[in-house]
Order: C-alpha cells, then sequence, then structure tokens
C-alpha cells in the first residue's frame, strides 16, 4: 500500500508539435505554448502513474472484487469527510445513480481550481491525477488528519474509473473538468458558468472501470448506507444522505449524529437492556511533534455504557477507520479502565484486602464502548493493516480516560457502584467458569471423546470435511443415511440451543448441544480457540425453512460469533439452502429454492394454473436421497457463506435478533441477508 510520493517535475519535455516559429508570435503566445509543453510533460508523467495503478489496482485498493468497488466511494467520500473535519463542510451526499454510477457532493470550499505551484497543474486535476495528492498539497490548505486506511487518494478512483468528472461551485464560478479511460483529461479545467459567492463545494460522479472490476460492478445499498452512518456516527454533527436511484421509486437516508459516538453506543445497545442510562464520555486531545518538526495534535474520544448482557462491545477507530486489530488506543483505553476501576473498587472498600484485582475480562463485560482517534500520521500495522501503532497514542488514552472516568465516578456515586458490582460478579462467574471449563475439558475436550449423536465422517483431512448440523434428530436421521461418508459428518441438534448472548459462561460451557459442537469441531473455544485443530472447513448449518429455523440458525450464528469467531471471519460457516418447493411432473422431480424459480419450472413445463406441487415445511419431510440430491450434494448444492465484514452491524444483527424485542426477530431473513453472501458451491 506504501507507495513513494513522486514529485512532478515539468523539466523533460516530450511535447512534439511546434509548428509555428517564435517569431510569428507576440511574447504572451510563447508563454502560452511553453505551459502547453509543460503541461503535456506533466501528463504523460501522471498517467504513467495512473497506469501503474491500473496495472495493480490490488496494490492500492487491496481487490477488485465487490470490496474494492465499494472502495472506490470510500475514498471519495472521505475526501468530503477530510473538508469537513477541517470545519469547512457540513453535508455530504452520497447517490448511486441508474448504471450504477456514484456521485458525492459536499458543501465545503471546493478543490482549488487555480495552478497548484508543484504539480503545475490546476487544484482539480491535481487531486484526481497525482497519486496521494488529496487535499494535502499547498501552504497551510493541508488537512491536519486524513482518511488513514484507505487514503490512497481520489486518483486512484479516477485511475480505475471509465469516465470521472468533477464539478467544482467556488469564488461565483462553476468549474468543469472530466476524465475518461483511467484518468485521460478530456480538457482542462474550464469554468462554465456563475454562482453565488456563498455556493461552495465539490460534486465528483465516476464510472468504475468494469474491465477492472471484472467480478461485479453492482453496488450494494446496504453496504454503502451502513458505512455512512457509521461514518456519521463517527464525526458528529456531519450530515451524510445516501440515495440510491437505480430503482423505480427513490431510496433515501439522512445520517446526522450531534452526541456522536455517544449516540453511537446507544444505538449499539439499542436491543440491550443498559445498567444505567448515561453514557460515559471522555474527549482530549494532546499534542505530538510530527518528523517535519511541526507540533500537531492528536484528539481522542471514547463512550461508554454497560448493558446487562456478558459479552463485551468494543470497538475502536482512528480517523474513521475501524482498527478491527485494535492497538495502541484500545490498548491504553483498557490500561485506564483497569486502573481506575480497581482503584475505586478498593477505596470504596468493595474489594477487601487479600481479594484479587478485577481482570480486564470482569471488567469489559457487558460494556460496550467506541474509541475513536484522529491522528496526523496513523501507523497501520497487524496482518490487515486495521491495528494502531503509534505508540504516544497509548498514554494519550491512558490519560484522557483515567482521568474523566475517575471523576465520572467520584461524581456519581450510584452509577459506580453498579459499574462495580457488575465487574465483581463477573469475577466470580470467571472462577466458576474456569472449574466448569475444566470438567468440560476433562470430560470432553482432551480425551477428543466425540459426541454419541455425531455421525463422523472417514477422512480425516480437515480442508475435505463437512460437518453438517441438522436442526432436529429426524432430519438429522435423513441426513446421515443421504450423506457421502467419506466426507461429510452429520450433528443432530435436538430442539433449541442456549442463547449465548443471554447466559453466562457457566452455563453455556454446561449445555449438552453446545459441548457436542465444541467436541465435534475440535478447535475448543475463546480464548483458546485454534483454527488450526478444527477437523472441518465447512461447518454447514441445516434447519428448517421456518420461523424457528431460523431462530436456531441465528442461535448457532451467535455461539460461533462469540466462541470461534475465527471460523466465521476464515469463511469456513455455511448455512445450506434446503428447497422450499417440489413439483411433480411426468415422473420427474423438479425442486425450486425460491419463489421465482416456482414460476420459471411452471413457465417452462406449461402447466396449467392450479398444478399441485408440494411446498416444504421442513427438512423432516424430504427422504435421505431428495436431502441429498437437493441440500448437500457439492456438484448440485447451493449454500450460503456466512460473513463478518462489520462486526458491528453483525452485533447489531445479532441482538436484535436475540433481545427481547420480537418484532426485529420477525425481520430475520432480511436481516440475515446483511452477513450472508450468496455463494455457489
Ligand atoms: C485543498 C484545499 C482546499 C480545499 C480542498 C483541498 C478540498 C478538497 C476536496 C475534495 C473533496 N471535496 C473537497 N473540498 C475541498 C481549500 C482551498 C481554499 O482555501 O479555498
Amino acid at each position: 500500500m506504501e507507495e513513494e510520493k513522486k514529485e512532478v517535475v515539468a523539466e523533460t519535455s516530450q511535447a512534439q508539435e511546434t509548428p509555428i516559429t517564435i517569431s510569428e508570435m507576440n511574447k504572451e503566445e510563447v508563454q502560452l505554448e511553453k505551459a502547453d509543453k509543460e503541461y503535456t510533460a506533466t501528463n504523460i508523467q501522471v498517467l504513467e502513474g495512473l497506469e501503474a495503478v491500473r496495472k495493480r489496482p490490488g496494490m492500492y485498493i487491496g481487490t477488485t472484487s465487490s470490496a474494492g468497488l465499494h472502495h472506490l466511494v470510500w475514498e471519495i467520500v472521505d475526501n468530503a469527510i477530510d473538508e469537513a473535519l477541517a470545519g469547512y463542510c457540513t453535508e455530504v451526499t452520497v447517490t448511486i445513480n441508474k448504471g450504477e454510477t456514484i456521485t458525492v457532493i459536499d458543501n465545503g470550499r471546493g478543490i482549488p481550481v487555480d495552478t497548484v505551484a508543484k504539480s503545475g497543474l490546476s487544484g482539480v486535476e491535481t487531486v484526481y491525477t497525482i497519486l496521494h495528492a488529496g487535499g494535502k498539497f499547498g501552504e497551510g490548505g493541508g488537512y491536519k488528519v486524513s482518511g488513514g486506511l484507505h487514503g490512497v487518494g481520489a486518483s486512484v478512483v479516477n485511475a480505475l474509473s471509465s469516465w470521472l468528472e468533477v464539478e467544482v461551485h467556488k469564488d461565483g464560478g462553476i468549474y468543469f473538468m472530466r476524465f475518461e479511460n483511467g484518468g485521460h483529461p478530456t480538457d482542462r479545467l474550464k469554468r462554465i458558468g456563475d454562482c453565488a459567492k456563498e455556493d461552495t463545494g465539490t460534486k465528483v460522479t465516476f464510472q468504475p472501470d468494469p474491465t477492472i472490476f471484472t467480478d461485479t460492478i453492482v453496488y450494494e445499498y446496504q453496504i454503502i448506507r451502513d458505512r455512512l452512518r457509521q461514518v456519521a456516527y463517527l464525526n458528529r454533527g456531519i450530515k451524510i444522505n445516501v440515495i440510491d436511484d437505480r430503482g423505480e421509486t427513490q431510496v433515501k437516508e439522512s445520517f446526522c449524529y450531534q452526541g456522536g459516538i455517544k449516540e453511537y453506543v446507544q444505538y449499539i445497545n439499542h436491543n440491550k437492556i443498559a445498567l444505567f442510562p448515561e453514557v460515559i464520555y471522555c474527549e482530549g486531545s494532546e499534542p505530538i511533534e510530527l518528523a517535519s518538526g511541526h507540533t500537531a495534535h492528536v484528539y481522542a474520544e471514547v463512550a461508554m455504557q454497560y448493558n446487562d448482557g456478558y459479552a463485551p462491545n468494543i470497538y475502536s477507530f482512528c480517523n474513521n477507520v475501524h482498527t478491527h486489530e485494535g492497538g495502541m488506543h484500545e490498548a491504553g483505553f483498557q490500561l485506564a479502565i483497569g486502573r481506575v476501576i480497581n482503584a475505586y473498587a478498593r477505596d470504596n472498600k468493595l474489594l477487601k484486602e487479600g481479594e484479587e484485582n478485577l481482570t480486564i475480562d470482569d471488567i469489559k463485560e457487558g460494556l460496550t464502548a467506541i474509541i475513536s482517534v484522529k491522528h496526523p500520521n496513523p501507523q497501520f500495522e497487524g496482518q490487515t493493516k486495521t491495528k494502531l501503532g503509534n505508540s504516544e497514542v497509548r498514554k494519550i488514552l491512558s490519560n484522557i480516560v483515567g482521568d474523566q472516568l475517575n471523576r465520572f465516578l467520584m461524581e456519581n456515586p450510584k452509577t459506580a457502584r453498579l459499574i462495580i458490582d457488575k465487574c465483581i460478579m463477573a469475577a466470580n462467574a470467571r472462577l466458576a467458569a474456569r472449574k466448569a471449563r475444566e470438567s468440560v475439558r476433562k470430560g470432553a475436550l482432551e480425551l477428543t471423546t466425540l459426541p454419541g449423536k455425531l455421525a463422523d465422517c472417514l477422512s480425516r483431512d480437515p480442508e475435505k470435511c463437512e460437518l453438517y448440523i441438522v436442526e432436529g434428530n429426524s432430519a438429522g436421521g435423513s441426513a446421515k443415511n443421504g450423506r457421502d461418508r467419506e466426507t461429510q459428518a452429520i450433528l443432530p441438534l435436538r430442539g433449541k440451543i442456549l442463547n449465548v448472548e443471554k447466559a453466562q459462561a457457566k452455563r453455556i460451557y454446561a449445555n449438552a448441544e453446545i459441548g457436542n459442537m465444541i467436541t465435534a469441531i475440535g478447535g475448543g473455544v475463546d480464548p483458546e480457540f485454534d483454527c488450526s485443530k478444527i477437523r472441518y472447513h465447512k461447518i454447514v448449518i441445516m434447519t428448517d425453512a421456518d420461523v424457528d429455523g431460523s431462530h436456531i440458525r441465528i442461535l448457532l450464528l451467535t455461539f460461533f460469533y462469540r466462541f470461534m469467531r475465527p471460523l466465521i471471519e476464515n469463511g469456513y460457516v455455511y448455512i445450506a439452502q434446503p428447497p422450499l418447493y417440489k413439483v411433480e411432473y411426468h415422473g420427474k422431480q423438479y425442486y425450486a429454492y425460491n419463489d421465482d424459480q416456482l414460476e420459471d419450472i411452471k413457465r417452462k413445463l406449461n402447466l396449467k394454473p392450479g398444478y399441485p406441487f408440494q411446498r416444504y415445511k421442513g427438512l423432516g419431510e424430504m427422504d435421505a436421497q431428495q436431502l441429498w440430491e437437493t441440500t448437500m450434494d457439492p456438484s448440485k448444492r447451493k449454500m450460503l457463506r456466512v460473513t463478518l465484514d462489520d462486526a458491528i452491524t453483525a452485533e447489531t444483527v445479532f441482538t436484535d435478533l436475540m433481545g427481547d424485542n420480537v418484532d426485529p426477530r420477525k425481520d430475520f431473513i432480511h436481516a440475515n441477508a446483511q452477513f450472508v453472501k450468496n455463494l455457489d458451491i
């Protein structure tokens, strides 16, 4: 990702045509011609840079699949958000247009239209053609903070677009420029009209190049909406509108949160019961010295609230990038809460002499927190470059959270007491759970006595092996008889499994169905889960296509999410897709997996209206042969792979479905689509 910043120097003139001799021209024209030559020369170098992006797009945007396609949007939006963070922009509108082009409009100062000394190009052309130019050119015009992970710049979007158009409103003028075919300007920036002096801003429209994005060029509204809502939460007061203009009726949503991450925490907790109504909020900034010798500021804010659950929900960000792998800001936060909560508990004799300190896990139980840092020079490390490496940030967070959380506890003794009691309960449960886990381990995990209900496969090669977790004993029977014994194992589940979102660790380990799954899969559980020990690389959830089936499926997903998250992260978890309908016609069976397919079959077979068909209510209605043919045969089946692109989205989906509120659960099928991607296997 780290690309050397190339200065554009217009020295070697490679312009070919000099049709008029100097004597024929006046001085001004000579100047113009010189400028033209330099422009052409600059342009050649610029296009070489953009060509490099087109040759190896993965280097710049990670992937050219759907994620890369969406990355283009984040890149352009980042620029607008930077303008907002600099204090000049209040509203950003992102539109998905018909034809899968994207328009981003901001009401900032407008990209500069005059010539930038370093590049010899207009500001607009500089931003869209020079790698990493971003908003950081010009003296004093640059930003203090800039989008971290995807800070590769708008020029990369231009390089990967069939065409891109920019319109700038600035200083009473409307300016326009168009690029084609990966960043080739069709003309130079032109003033095309007038506008009011106060009317300022930038509008960008681009069409991703289908020869680059060969997987898909279709934008997913949900992905864009979810990310922009997150950006709105992370940057309080900025209004972000999302519009989908592709359908018959326009879809539009707007996000603007005056409370910022405080509201984000409430949103994540909205389906849980908060332990106390207020959200604890800490904020501050400290100066750091940059390599250049200049001083800049690191800004940090944290919002936190406990709920009555047991799982921690702590999400950290740097420059609006979700730092999945944590890093120095999370470390500093943890140092502070560990120090302050233990000190408060001791000072108030809630922890007695001789009693052990509360561990960080005790303190994080049921804690929802958002940590957001804005850093002028972020170092992203780790496998997925989502771990904040700047060591000074640990101290900064530790100081800010330490001081302000301490003050909150002093000023709110009742709430403080609730928090400490909760942590002490967690500590007691932890000691009990340790005992319970040790007994499970002795009984099952370590002795590797496979559960009696498991019909294991013959192969011992995890890459080839599949575990079908099947709802109900009767469907389990059909699956056992219909399967490919070599590679497919069957574990029937009786009834509902425990809701791990609500239960304490102790009860979870004692639950027989969960114990069976842990033993069968073989990798243990968090925090010791070991993906290298698992016995199957496909874990397939096979439940009925009804409400109970959905419920069991979400319980299982919650369990995997909480206790075996790497399974989901590595794409090992699947959802089987049994057919919904069967049509019998002249002794042959036709299966439909959705209503459209059913209509298709009726049409192709020329069936009269009212011709009977079977609607499967459960897996149990299929015999072994049918279950194999329709759902388990690797050469024919369709499965959904479970992905967790965004842990927070998943988290709220899970709690929507698991919480006490029944309505969201009804929307299961819809919500499920948020973290399940279609996949043909
Ligand atoms: C550099 C300087 C100035 C504005 C911008 C960049 C700018 C960039 C983008 C990209 C998308 N929207 C944007 N809005 C503004 C300020 C120049 C001045 O002082 O007028």
